[in-house]
């Protein structure tokens, strides 16, 4: 790995329900699914994470909360121990994170190289300088053994586990961190990049969601390796730019630079009514409530100020649509930037539909 980049993925593993169990040990080896409250399986929302115990049920994040709980009621008649269902506890979260990510930035800062923060849970680190005067033998050594300490910094200080990913770009690493999760370390070398690649199947690319997977189907497109037989043309015309990017990420090719990129970072928050509404009185409290909250976070977050705000309406017949505006906003000015939200979220109100979720989002921070 001399002459290339080494670039580390970070990414901790069902981080939520991690965070719950340690701070409950009695929740140990018990499925835990953290997440809008079941109601007995009425209840509306999403699963936030589930740990992997729970995921062994069928459960994963952004599955309907009352799907979860059947699924957990059906196993634990079959004999499994019953799921414990957890609210979220974003200032728990983001405590852990916050220390997370100082182990991270002074992993990087230790070996002259630089971070970037991706999520609550997960961050790059490029320490290409380490292996500045090393032969390759003792190089992947090296990274195996920074790699190790990265994980055991982590877990004796905030008892949560990681897992790893070493590449010589962002993508590879980000792959790679989820390839042996949890609790796994993956490094792939330069030149094992696309025997690496070629087996998985294109879900694996980040950015390739449910949609593009299908549109890929439609090629007869399955794994990375079929993607790269598709030329370039084609893919651009079925997919734009997207099919650019899936060209060159087939091909393991990702030049972005790892940095502090406040950019593409975001702070969000939903709610999902407990019955669907066109009450502006039901849903503009809960849209000022969601405003509130996600400045809160940003203050605490140390941003200042930000340029864009985007709100998101889903109506009953899971139709979804987001609108944003981009200026020059003051995390502090809430009043401002409500108007704003209000100002967004009007057209959508007067739609006469009922809505069955909002969202607000800032990003872009200054
Ligand atoms: P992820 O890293 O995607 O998931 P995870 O850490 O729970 O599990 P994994 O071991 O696969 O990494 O997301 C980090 C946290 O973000 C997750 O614990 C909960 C939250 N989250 C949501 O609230 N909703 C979502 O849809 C997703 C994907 C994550
Ligand atoms: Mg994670």
């Amino acid at each position: 790995m001399t002459e290339k980049r080494i670039i580390f993925h970070v990414d901790l593993d069902a981080f939520f329900a991690s965070c719950e169990e340690r701070e409950n040990p009695r929740f140990l080896g018990k499925p835990i699914v953290v997440g809008a409250d079941p109601k007995e399986g009425k209840g509306r929302g999403v699963v936030s994470t589930a740990n992997y115990t729970a995921r062994k049920f069928g459960i994963h994040s952004a599955m309907p909360i009352s799907r979860a709980w059947r699924l957990c009621a059906s196993a634990s008649s079959a004999g499994a121990p019953s799921a414990i269902f957890l609210p979220v506890n974003s200032s728990l979260y983001s405590r852990v994170s916050k220390s997370v990510m100082k182990i991270l930035q002074d992993t990087a800062q230790k070996y002259d190289g630089t971070f970037e923060q991706v999520g609550i849970d997960e961050a790059y680190i490029d320490i290409s300088p380490v292996c500045n005067d090393c032969d390759r033998n003792n190089c992947i050594q090296r990274i195996e053994k920074i790699a190790g300490t990265v994980k055991n910094k982590i877990r004796s200080k905030e008892k949560v586990t990681a897992s790893v990913g070493v590449g010589p770009n962002m993508l590879i690493a980000k792959i790679a961190s989820d390839f042996q999760k949890p609790n796994g370390v993956t490094i792939v070398n330069p030149e094992d990049v696309q025997a690496f690649l070629d087996p998985l199947p294109v879900r694996k690319i980040p950015g390739v969601g449910p949609k593009t997977e299908a549109a890929l189907k439609q090629l007869r497109v399955e794994t990375v390796l079929d993607l790269r037989k598709v030329p370039q043309l084609i893919l651009y015309e079925k997919f734009g730019k997207h099919g650019i990017a899936l060209y060159e990420s087939s091909r393991g090719i990702d030049e972005r630079p790892v940095g502090e990129d406040a950019e593409t970072k975001s702070i969000s928050e939903e709610h999902t009514f407990d019955h669907d509404t066109k009450s502006a009185q039901k849903i503009l409290p809960v849209l000022f409530r969601l405003t509130q909250n996600v400045l809160q976070s940003a203050l605490k977050e140390e941003f200042r100020a930000f340029h864009t705000v985007t709100i998101k309406i889903r109506y009953a017949d899971f139709q979804t649509h987001t609108k944003s505006q981009s200026g020059n906003y003051q995390t502090k000015n809430q009043e401002a930037v409500e108007r704003l939200a209000l100002k967004l979220f009007w057209p959508f109100l007067n739609a006469q539909k009922k809505i069955r979720l909002i969202g607000f989002r800032v990003s872009n921070f200054i």
